[in-house]
Formats: structure tokens, sequence, C-alpha cells
């Protein structure tokens, strides 16, 4: 009974035999054939999924700075179309806006300025500082060259309200409503048919101020003209400062946007009077068929909208990236070379200036 009990095959002695022997198998494991096979197919496996990651993270590398520039560009748009419909406000019409036009760089936008100015005062479109009766007749001066514009200092408080603006030498007391950096506008109120100057403020107090031209003249006055009143408006200069290859775009020097590739500027005037912006050469200066604009040439009081557009690129250049080609824009012409693997992007505002002329007829 017991012998028999000892070969059966559910003895406890034959049970641990087959567990041995099973043990075995298992600790043999892969073959190295298998395991080299496995290897191979993970391998495969990490680098699709490697791969994968990196479009990814690339991806939301270019989503993020594209997401970035549209943004800035859409904050700067707006502050800028808020400027320009502004334009005029309580100053004469001829010197609402102003510019310098170029076909190989960035414009440069002049708006008139808003801050120095009070609202509520009898003066309102009337404001701007008058140049001094004693400094007799209009003459041009030379465009890039500084020159001294004296001031009848009683106009020089923009609205008379006993206060100024800008205290440009930091001591705590503001002496002109002039910013230095900043731009001005200037004009013959009388004749606005004359055409405007622009340029930057290099000094300025009440009674006199130290300018540098960069665009326009006041063409000559003729027999049926008004006796001539000189006015001069501080104004808000927005320019490209390409010092250092940045792109920065400024107003009155400071730094509103970096990355700007180009900022473009074009007019539109209703100079016969007909309701309609004619053909480009005749009345849309500085658009990509129209003349390029000077402001010796153009009445603000027909003036009936500013079109300005930006264009941004992205902060880091994207290799893969092969369509990173400069946007010409208006009369722009493109620099040459190919693509720098930048992204750009465009925004365009088209504004009415709601204080010149009869804004709003067309
Ligand atoms: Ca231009
Ligand atoms: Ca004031
Ligand atoms: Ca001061
Ligand atoms: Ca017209």
């Amino acid at each position: 009974m017991s012998a028999r009990a000892d070969f059966s095959s559910d003895s406890p002695g034959f049970g641990r035999r087959c567990r041995r022997q099973d043990a075995r198998v298992r600790r043999a494991g892969f073959t190295l054939l298998e395991l080299m096979i496995s290897v191979s197919i993970l391998g495969v496996v990490v680098i699709g999924v490697f791969e994968s990651l990196t479009r990814q993270h690339r991806t939301s590398i270019v989503t993020e700075s594209v997401v970035e520039v549209q943004n800035n560009v859409r904050a700067i748009a707006s502050l800028i179309e808020r400027e320009v419909r502004m334009a005029g406000y309580m100053v004469p019409d001829s010197v609402a806006v102003c510019g310098v036009d170029s076909t190989t760089g960035g414009d440069v936008l002049f708006v008139s300025e808003t801050e120095p100015i009070v609202p509520d005062d009898a003066r309102a479109g009337d404001m701007g500082a008058r140049m001094s009766s004693a400094a007799g007749a209009w003459v041009n001066p030379t465009i890039n060259a500084a020159f001294d514009l004296d001031l009848d200092s009683t106009t020089s408080d923009l609205d008379a309200d006993g206060t100024l603006f800008y205290d440009n030498d930091g001591n705590g007391t503001a002496e002109a409503d002039f910013r230095i950096g900043g731009g001005f506008i200037l004009a013959d109120k009388a004749n606005p048919h004359r055409g405007t100057i622009c340029g930057r403020v290099t000094a300025a107090s009440t009674t006199q101020l130290t300018l540098i031209p960069m665009a326009g003249a006041l063409a000559a006055s003729v027999a049926s003209d008004a006796e001539e009143e000189i006015l001069v408006v501080p104004a808000a200069r927005y320019a490209l400062n390409a010092a250092g290859g940045t792109g920065r775009l400024e107003r009155n020097r400071e730094l509103l946007a970096q990355g700007v590739d180009d900022f473009q500027i074009s007019y539109y005037f209703d100079v016969d009077d007909d309701g309609v912006v004619d053909a480009a050469t005749a009345e849309e200066p500085g658009t990509k068929d129209g003349n390029a604009y000077d402001p010796a040439n153009w009445d603000n009081e027909e003036l009936k909208e500013v079109r300005f557009s930006i264009v941004v690129r992205t902060r880091a250049e994207d290799q893969a990236f092969s369509e990173g080609n400069f946007v010409a824009l208006e009369n722009r012409t493109a620099p040459v070379g190919g693509s720098d693997g930048f992204r750009r992007r465009v925004v365009v505002g088209s504004v009415r200036p709601r204080n010149v002329g009869n804004a709003g007829s067309i």
C-alpha cells in the first residue's frame, strides 16, 4: 500500500520533480534570437514615440510663438488705430497727421497728440503753438537739419489752462507741451493747402522749439491766401528703429514691439471733393500703385483715411520652415534674399480720423 503510493503520480515526490522541471523551463526565458527581435521592435517603437513627441513639441513651440506674435501685433494695432482716429482732436485739420514715406525701409507716422490737451477749453479746434510774429515770414527749413522756431509764448500752453504736460529735464516740473524725442507737425493754419511739415523735437520751452524736419514743406503763398498763421503741435511719432537689426517699433522713442519687419503707411484723400477717393496716383499716396507720399503736396482738410500695415515675425527662426520670406506691403520693395526661417504675421488697419475734414462722408 505504501510502495504503490510512492510511485503514484499524485504522490508529493512526483509533484515536486515536475515543478522543478517547469521552473527550469521558465528560467531558460527567451532565446538570443527572440531577445534580439524584441529589442529591435522596442527600438522601432521608442524611435517612433520620440519622433512623434519631438514633432509635437516643435508644433507647440511654433504655435506658441505665432500666437505670441499675433497677440502683440493686435495690441499695437489697436493702440495706433485709436490714436489715428483721434488725429486732429482740438487742433486744426492741417496738423492732424503727417509722415515720412519710404520704399526701402519703414515709414514714419506722425499723429497729433491729445495728451497735453484738456478737452473742455474754448480754443477747441484751434489749439497749437504759434510762430512768434517777430519771426517774420515763413522760410522752409532744410530737411534733416535742426532749426529753431520762436514761439508766441501765450499759445505754447496748448489749452491755455496754466499747466504744461512734459517734464523733459526730469526736475519734477513740466516746462513744455512738446516732448523731446517726440514729434511735431507744422502748417499754415490760415492756408492748409500749403502742405505740412513734420519731424522730431530736440529742445522745447514755452518760447522756442528746436526741431529737425524729416519731411514736407509749405508751398509759397498765393495772392488769394489769407495772412499766414504758422502753427505747430506735438505729435506722436511712430517709427521703426532698425538699430541692432531687431526691428523695434517705437512711439516717441519708447518701445512698442520687437521683431517688426516693416511699418507702412498710406493715405487716402478726396482732393476734387467728389466724395470718392479716386485713382491711386491722384489721391492715394503711399499705396502700392500710388505716388510716394510727400506731406508738402497735401491738404489734410481733404484727408479721408489712413492705412497702416505692420509686419511682425516670430522671435526665433524655424530652420525647417522654407517660406519665411519678407512680406512687402504698400510701396515697400522687398530686400533681396530667400527664406530666413521666420514666420510672419501681418496686421493692416484702416482708420478714418473722426476729427478731420468731413470724415465719414465717403
Ligand atoms: Ca512707404
Ligand atoms: Ca495745458
Ligand atoms: Ca522740468
Ligand atoms: Ca476724389
